[in-house]
């Protein structure tokens, strides 16, 4: 990777807009609020930060956070645009447009289906996060990491590891994680934030979704659907379905596990997980992708004829 590229692209550039993915989450917020802060203290620069859909209450304490805007909230031409943990285009939403009129388009990312859609990529496929992207850009250019830009970065690694539990930590995982715990980030507040300050309705959702469950092919295959119904039941916001189902993996049976969420009569988003099975290969059956275990896509179809084609698709696979 060029990362003198880095360096000199946000020096000419007058006007920056950071860009997170939709239905953001840990990686990508905890990085852009970092890369927010690494821009302001390195390069005297105030870059705009773009979001799409709900911020989920429990990253508000994410320093700078406040300062993220929707696109349509924000100028529609920049010099510089920095897509962050944003695996492919669509997953901008909203923000796609801002991303393509920019003059420059820059990617940061770790997800291995990234097929490099900016002028200046900075993809590693080994790393735990985009965060640690960021991470190894600020070492190697020997770039001011402050307290702040600690937090977002630690919260990029601890969520997207899952809580550093995952097949993506390995040893530099804790390594570049310690580093930012000199830096700043206090570890147990932040754990704390992430892990144990869920909205009271949002647990509540998760146990109903728990007990109506479904299982195929000797429970190897667990999978939930939520209806637009079960969300207000709850009065559930669009982030509450994060986390049910790495919770249906947690199964010792579970090879595979899904969540079905109805968005609409035709249209169903779907999240994969597994623990042996290549799912973002499935996912890209229906357009989506992601990681090796953990992966999604948007099907066009009800939520009970996308569960069909999805369990077909699995149980080849398995
Ligand atoms: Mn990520």
């Amino acid at each position: 990777m060029d990362f003198k590229s880095f360096k000199e692209t946000i020096e000419k550039a007058q006007s920056i807009v950071i860009i997170s993915h939709v239905n953001p989450d840990g990686d990508t917020l905890g990085s852009m609020c970092a890369l927010y802060r690494i821009i302001k203290e390195n390069f005297n620069k105030a870059p705009d930060m773009a979001y799409n859909g709900i911020i989920p209450e429990i990253y508000s304490f994410l320093p700078s956070i406040n300062e993220a805007k929707t696109p349509s909230e924000l100028n529609q031409n920049y010099d510089l645009a920095i897509a962050i943990d944003i695996a492919a285009k669509d997953r901008m939403c909203d923000s796609f447009s801002i991303f393509e009129n920019a003059k420059i388009k820059m990617n940061i990312d770790h997800h291995k289906t990234n097929i490099g859609y900016g002028d200046i990529n900075f993809v590693n496929k080994d790393a735990c996060c985009a965060g640690e992207v960021l991470f190894d850009i600020t070492q190697q250019l020997n770039l001011v990491l402050n307290k702040e830009a600690a937090i977002g970065l630690y919260t990029a690694f601890l969520t997207d590891t899952g809580g550093f539990r995952y097949e993506n930590t390995k040893a530099d995982t804790l390594k570049k994680s310690a580093k930012l715990i000199e830096y700043g980030a206090n570890p147990a507040e932040i754990s704390r934030y992430c892990y144990e300050s869920k909205p009271r309705n949002m647990v509540l959702l998760h146990a109903h979704c728990m007990v109506n469950a479904k299982f195929e092919n000797n429970n190897k295959i667990a999978y939930v659907l939520i209806t637009n119904k079960d969300m207000e039941k709850f009065h559930a916001k669009n982030d509450y379905t994060e986390g049910i189902v790495e919770e249906l993996r947690r199964m010792s049976t579970t090879e595979v596990s899904f969540v079905l969420k109805e968005i609409d009569e035709n249209t169903t988003k779907a999240s994969l997980r597994s623990r042996t099975a290549d799912v973002s290969k499935i996912a890209g059956i229906f357009g989506g992708g992601g990681h090796t275990f953990a992966a999604g896509c948007t099907i066009r179809k009800p939520v009970d004829i996308a569960c069909n084609k999805l369990l077909e698709e699995i149980k080849k696979v398995l």
